[in-house]
């Protein structure tokens, strides 16, 4: 007979086409109350996704769970603690998104700074017909601040080394051996960014540390761009800094209440918004889908997990 694993989130049709071959996936939001009960005992196996809220109940009603897959490197939505505490196993999907998500903060930078999609729209009202497009700013050589040197800060400061930028980041402590310039607040780092892209994980402890006080020490020249998470973003802050002319621009990919975007930061021609979409190309959601099955195969077969979140190592 085969394993039961349950859903807990939505995931890629991908991943349920491929674990499907081999297990039963049951969805947690289809089943009734007493249907969860009778089946509960038997899932070892449950998956979810980076944006999902995994809560200490969900794993206490579970009693022989080992693992919580998460298709995504982000898991601040999860309870890990709970989880290592009840001794359930947490995976992610780390490195195989790393490149994508630091080109789209890339892409999201040039964009805001040259206002490529303002530009565009321009251009499709027939604005050209009678005007040129104001000019926009250098990203060329000028101040990259990187809020949260982990694995895409990296590759994002990799990328930008090649624009010429200077480089400097904050993060929980100084990294030996970095060539960038540290400093020890995030306001100080702002005010010394032309660009601010934020790459510090979701989670409790740094929702809203970018605040009115961190955009307006970026300035009315200054650009945010986020590829982490909403929460890390004061977004009403965000809009009044916008609003008022205190902040040059933004560039977001997350949202505090996805998938609902604030009406304040629709059509800006200083606003480029993409819809959380940092890792969605086919390689690497492959490469996801990849990585949660051989954690998924790895734990019923009694194997080292691939990739555990660093709570459960
Ligand atoms: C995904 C993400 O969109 O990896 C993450 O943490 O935010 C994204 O790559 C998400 O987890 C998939 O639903």
């Amino acid at each position: 007979m085969k394993q039961k694993i349950l859903q807990q989130f939505d995931v890629p049709e991908m991943l349920l086409e491929q674990l499907n071959q081999r297990y039963d996936i049951y969805r947690y939001d289809s089943l009734t109350p007493e249907e969860f009960t009778a089946l509960a005992p038997e899932f070892r196996v449950a998956l979810s996704s980076g944006e999902a809220t995994v809560t200490r109940e969900f794993f206490r009603s579970l009693p022989n769970l080992t693992l919580l897959a998460v298709f995504g490197v982000g898991y601040d939505g999860v309870d890990a603690l709970a989880a290592r505490e009840l001794g359930v196993k947490v995976t992610h999907t780390p490195d195989v998104l790393t490149d994508d998500v630091a080109d789209l903060a890339m892409g999201l930078m040039i964009s805001a700074s040259r206002q490529i999609p303002g530009a565009q729209r321009f251009i499709e009202r027939g604005g050209w017909q009678n005007n040129l497009y104001p000019w926009t700013r250098r990203v060329s050589g000028s101040r990259l601040g990187i809020f949260g040197l982990g694995r895409i800060g990296h590759a994002i400061a990799k990328r930008a080394a090649a624009f010429d930028m200077h480089i400097a980041y904050t993060d929980r402590q100084r990294q030996e051996g970095v060539p960038f310039t540290w400093h020890d607040s995030l306001a100080k780092l702002a005010a010394d960014s032309d660009y601010l892209v934020v790459c510090a994980p979701g989670g409790a402890g740094n929702r809203h540390l970018v605040d009115r006080g961190v955009m307006d020490a970026l300035g009315a020249e200054g650009i945010l761009i986020n590829i982490s998470r909403g929460s890390v973003v004061d977004e009403q802050a965000l809009i009044q800094a916008l609003e008022a002319g205190t902040l040059g621009g933004a560039a977001l990919d997350v949202y505090e209440n996805e998938p609902h975007v604030s009406g304040g930061l629709l059509e800006r021609d200083n606003v480029v918004l993409t819809p959380h979409m940092g890792s969605a190309t086919w390689s690497t959601r492959r490469a996801m889908t990849q990585l949660v099955v051989d954690n998924v195969d790895a734990c019923f077969a009694g194997r080292p997990l691939p990739t555990p979140v660093p709570e459960c190592r």
